[in-house]
């Protein structure tokens, strides 16, 4: 009998690609500053007139404004999202849009969030752990997303190019996956996304691919693999 499930062998397991994905953790010392950040060191692209940002985060600490994403190009244009403790908010400043939440982002679970910014459609949508959790309208126009130039930052608010942070509008915890598209995903690539099954980490995203972007990082952080 135990030859035979020898012989047999364990039942086959569900396809994993044993791939490791990185998380960043910042402010491990959980002391506010405008040193801990991570500037993507990509090009971001030029006139997007749709954008999907999603990341899975475990947020330590609630901090007044708790920027996560930040975007901002020398138009002044940003694109940030906030997770203080009152609910995850969007902005989306060339389009005058802030949406608020009632999503208290979990302390010290991982939460995964999706937001999705279509101008064409004047339609703003946040996605929280793979559900739709707010819609919001507001009147397409011509202005686009995004221009040369702009740059990303993770874990502090942009008031100038890669600059301007302030420590109580700073990120304490970790954050990972981070994909970033140039169109709007639909709800079911969202939810996609969201899995935390493996190979379902798609589709990548074409402006940000976690798995193979990189950033320039501050100080008082920890890679965990
Ligand atoms: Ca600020």
């Amino acid at each position: 009998m135990v030859a035979m499930l020898l012989i047999t062998g364990v039942p086959a397991l569900p396809e994993t690609t044993n791939e490791t994905i990185t998380s960043y953790y910042l402010q491990p010392s959980k002391i506010p500053s405008v040193r801990s950040y991570m500037l993507w060191n990509g090009s971001f692209p030029a006139n997007l007139t749709a954008l999907s940002i999603c990341y899975r985060l475990r947020l330590h600490y609630f901090r007044p404004d708790v920027t996560v994403f930040s975007y901002r190009d020398e138009s002044g244009s940003e694109i940030l999202t906030d997770h203080n403790r009152r609910g995850m908010q969007v902005e989306v400043m060339e389009y005058n849009v802030r949406v608020t939440t009632n999503i208290v982002t979990p302390l010290m679970y991982w939460a995964s969030f999706c937001t999705i910014i279509d101008a064409d459609a004047g339609r703003l949508a946040v996605f929280f752990n793979g559900k739709l959790m707010k819609e919001e309208w507001f009147v397409p126009g011509p202005q686009k997303l995004s221009q040369a130039g702009g740059t990303v930052v993770l874990g502090q608010d942009q008031d100038s190019l890669a600059g301007g942070f302030d420590p109580a509008q700073s990120y304490c915890g970790e954050i990972t996956d981070l994909q970033v598209h140039s169109y709007a995903l639909t709800d079911t690539q969202v939810v996609q996304v969201m899995s935390c099954s493996p190979g379902l980490y798609v589709p990548p995203g074409d402006v940000i691919n976690w798995r193979t972007a990189t950033w320039t990082f501050g100080e008082d952080y920890k890679t965990k693999l």
